[in-house]
């Protein structure tokens, strides 16, 4: 079974024209530039965390919930997925950059589920995160992702589901570090949010072998 999910984090004040939430992707990502969103307030307005010193540590950005299913920062090896360009070598593989690694949080048989549950510190950053985002580097064939967004009481503001809910479509067949099939994901919501959760859902592969 393969329980590797790589992400790239961004953390975004956008202002919006339009209304509502609006969930963005899954596109083709191999580098920063590959994003939906602007880059020039990094570090003020817009924060991105690639994980390539070993911690998710990202001003305003946490994980919540049971520590014990907290996503861990995998080193280059050969199953690592970073984003291509994390290395400094766009060529086609992550696995000399360092990615993020969700452990197994559920089973719903015939289906198992990764998870990740992301907070905002708004005071920290100094304002309300109004865009998201993430890269998915590593999926088991015939995968969806689905992603949810919270309020400041954790009420739920939108989800929305990439992929089929059941018969996915993200995903491929290589486990070692390959970036061709890696995507982009990503929200906006003008009146911002304060949480994101990410979870993956794959066909349990120890279920099919019945
Ligand atoms: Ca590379
Ligand atoms: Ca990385
Ligand atoms: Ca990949």
């Amino acid at each position: 079974m393969r329980s590797l999910l790589a992400l790239l984090l961004l953390l975004a004040s956008a202002s919006l024209a339009h209304a509502g939430t609006v969930f963005l992707g899954p596109s083709p990502y191999l580098s920063a530039a590959d994003g939906p969103f602007d880059l020039s307030g990094l570090g003020s307005t817009f924060f991105l965390e690639d994980f390539e010193d070993g911690e998710l540590n990202t001003l305003g950005i946490e994980q919540y919930g049971n520590p014990a299913n907290f996503a861990i920062v995998r080193p280059p090896s050969t199953l690592t997925d970073s984003v291509d360009a994390d290395d400094g070598l766009l060529d086609g593989s992550g696995r000399d950059g360092n990615s993020l690694q969700v452990t197994l949080a559920a089973t719903f048989p015939p289906l198992t589920a990764d998870s990740l549950s992301l907070e905002f510190d708004v005071t920290a950053l100094g304002f309300i995160p109004t865009a998201f985002g993430f890269v998915c580097t590593d999926g088991t064939p015939g995968s969806s992702i689905r992603m949810t967004v919270f309020d400041e009481s954790r009420n739920l503001v939108a989800s929305h589901y990439f992929g089929d809910p059941l018969f996915g479509d993200l995903g491929d067949q290589r486990f070692d570090g390959t970036t061709a099939e890696d995507r982009f994901f990503g929200v906006v919501n003008p009146d911002g949010f304060y949480a994101v959760g990410i979870t993956s859902y794959f066909v349990d592969e120890r279920q099919e072998a019945f």
